[in-house]
């Protein structure tokens, strides 16, 4: 095979013996020797003016700074388009599958990318965006999402994509805290068969925005949309009044990327700031490592472009490889549920990335309609996005993975910018539920949750910190420097909090417990909230579970399930005592449920996370605090959630 860098150990064929040796001996030479790990890593992408420092990194608060590269200069779109062009210029860049299996399938080839991108920059230029300026990016999932990213990096300007699924109401805010110049979107957006108005959406959000940004409108549906004259721009009328060419700007390793907002479990979101050189250098060469990415491969991430997820591993991940990336605009369950596997045969996908809670959904479908595809091209499976239980995981290895295919049960956060822990094919052995190692480079520490004291020695339990920088690392959050400080360096001093829990195991695993917060105290035990769902869902009869702590009298929290049952099967008090016993069983009398609610559906946000701060208000009794809801894919469920609570005081 063609590797993208002399210097990255090529990548083990699934197939051949396990040598954790390769992995043994690259991971220390990333942590005795940074400097000149990175020097040579970070040349698998081009420099325009070559970096002499590699970092410069201060973990301790209140002044901590993190730079990577920074003397060197580049241009990320030249990075994940031109220098392809000479060798792979017909290949497929992107691959488009629409939401209607109905409506063809489009190959994008690196030629083809290079000229769309171009137009696309010289009509923002048009629109007068300028190096630094801010573009929100409120798209479906249609190649132009890749396109208007791309053609930001190449003119310098900063992207910030706002998930297409999100409110009017989350799209202002983010408009105005980022000042956009120019908002980007669709006329419309097909998704399972029905069409979101996007353009409406934006008039409603600018309708109340304080600023006031050019809005450039993608032709998608071709349906009616209200239009505001000199505001209002189609992207096909621009398009053909631009030039072809637009030279990529010089860029600074250290300017802003993109702007991504996280919804915390506090506060307004954190526009979450990424820079251009270490963060395409973490998400090419974990792409390529972690997936085991070889030239000719199509790669398909089911993750949204408004996720971390779709940024890294739809778009500039496989990019910057030369890779063909497979955008899929639909949802798994649409036209049936077999689609994902109808689109892994279609296109002879080598590597298939997801979410757990889509595996979950999926399987309690049914292994027949699996069963109707081929499904003999894939090669690496992924899951990212929450602990992924043993039972999923097993299900995902034996009925999709057919046992063939190793699982990469990838740990990271939208502020790592890409993998962190993770298991790396060919070279670590998988343990169900377990994210396994740290990626090269990177030093994660368990840490005593209340002193701070670094827990030493395996096993261990904790919260889970990362003592060092890596070149992936967000830099700061958008126009408040001091809250990336307050939320990431302040309580475990020296060290990056991620915010998660963690267990090492005696073989120094990683098992993540879930986020800190969700974690619940009864009769003085921590108990971790993933750990009794993942009981709860190893029961044949439960499809999905979300578990939350609530005030108890003489346990100081008792625990409090949600539990959604396989189709069919009958919710009765009978039930609810085998799943108490059950989770006793395969726990302990400490993990036993107090209290089972049926959830016909859980709320959960259009990435599919649950939201948890949602269930522990209905648990703790108190529907009158439940806060915004606006960002739940499904609203309606928390209705039904509310009128049966079982908690009342
Ligand atoms: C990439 C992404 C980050 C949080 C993270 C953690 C959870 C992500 C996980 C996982 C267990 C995994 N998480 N991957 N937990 N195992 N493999 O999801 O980013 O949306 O910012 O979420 O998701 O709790 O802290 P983001």
């Amino acid at each position: 095979m063609e590797t993208l860098s002399s210097t990255v150990p090529g990548p083990v064929i699934s197939s051949q013996p396990l040598d954790r040796a390769v992995y043994d001996a690259t991971y220390k030479a990333s942590i005795d020797d940074p400097d000149t790990f990175w020097a040579d890593h970070a040349r698998r992408i081009d420099w325009i003016v070559p970096f002499k420092t590699v970092r410069s990194v201060n973990f301790h608060y209140p002044d901590v700074a993190i730079e990577w590269f920074a003397d060197g200069t580049l241009n990320v779109s030249a990075n994940c388009i031109d220098r392809h062009l000479a060798e792979r210029g017909d290949q497929t860049a992107i691959l488009f599958e629409p939401d209607s299996p109905d409506e063809a399938a489009q190959a994008i080839t690196y030629r083809d990318l290079h000229g769309r991108v171009c137009r696309f920059a010289n009509v923002l230029k048009a629109l007068g965006v300028t190096r630094g300026d801010r573009v929100v990016l409120y798209l479906p999932m249609i190649p132009e999402a890749a396109v208007a990213m791309l053609a930001c990096a190449r003119i310098g300007a900063i992207h910030s994509v706002v998930f297409a699924g999100f409110s009017p109401d989350a799209l202002a805010n983010r408009v105005d805290d980022c000042g956009a110049k120019v908002v980007v979107t669709a006329d419309g957006a097909p998704r399972g068969g029905r069409v979101t108005n996007l353009k409406d959406n934006v008039n409603r959000a600018l309708n109340h925005a304080a600023v006031d940004p050019q809005v450039l409108v993608v032709k998608r549906t071709g349906q009616q949309v209200a239009w505001y004259e000199g505001r209002d721009h189609w992207l096909h009328e621009m398009e053909a009044t631009v030039p072809a060419d637009c030279p990529p700007e010089e860029i600074g390793a250290e300017d802003p990327l993109f702007i991504l907002y996280t919804s915390g479990s506090t506060g307004k979101p954190k526009g979450v700031v990424h820079t251009s050189g270490g963060y395409l250098v973490w998400a090419s060469i974990t792409h390529e490592t972690v997936f085991d990415y070889r030239q000719g491969d199509v790669f398909w991430c089911t993750a949204d472009v408004g996720w971390v997820t779709g940024h890294s591993y739809i778009v500039y991940g496989p990019l910057a490889n030369g890779a063909t990336t497979l955008m899929f605009e639909g949802v798994p369950t649409y036209p049936d549920a077999g689609r994902f596997w109808a689109v892994c045969e279609k296109h002879g996908v080598n590597q298939f990335y997801t979410a757990p809670t889509a595996i979950r959904a999926l399987m309690g479908q049914g292994e027949e309609i699996v069963a109707k595809y081929d499904l003999s091209s894939l090669r690496i499976l992924g899951t990212v996005g929450e602990p992924i239980n043993p039972e999923a995981w097993n299900w995902y290895d034996r009925v999709i993975g057919t046992g063939r295919c190793p699982i990469v049960d990838t740990w990271w956060q939208t502020e790592t910018g890409g993998h962190l822990i993770t298991p790396i094919p060919g070279q670590i052995e998988t343990k169900p539920g377990s994210a396994t190692l740290p990626f090269y480079g990177v030093r994660p520490v368990v840490l005593e949750p209340s002193t701070g004291a670094l827990v030493e020695g395996n096993p261990a339990e904790g919260v889970l910190c990362i003592a060092d920088s890596w070149p992936g690392q967000m830099r700061t959050v958008w126009g408040d420097h001091q809250r990336f400080m307050d939320t990431y360096f302040q309580q475990y001093p020296g060290t990056y909090f991620t915010g998660d829990g963690c267990r090492r195991d005696e073989d120094g695993y990683y098992w993540i417990t879930g986020r800190v917060d969700d974690v619940i105290n009864v009769s003085g035990h921590r108990m971790g909230t993933a750990e009794v769902e993942s009981a709860l869902v190893a029961h044949e009869k439960v499809a999905e579970a979300a578990v939350v702590g609530f005030p108890h009298p003489i346990k100081g929290q008792g625990i409090y399930a949600y539990v959604t049952l396989m189709q069919g099967v009958e919710p009765t008090d009978a039930l609810r005592k085998e799943l108490s016993d059950f989770v006793r069983a395969e726990i302990g009398p400490i993990a036993k449920p107090d209290l089972i609610q049926w959830a016909p559906g859980l709320p959960k946000t259009r990435s599919g996370k649950i939201m948890r701060r949602i269930l522990r208000k209905i648990a703790e009794d108190a529907p009158g605090e439940l806060g915004d809801t606006s960002t739940l894919a499904d609203p309606a469920v928390v209705d039904d959630l509310v009128s049966h609570r079982m908690n009342r005081g």
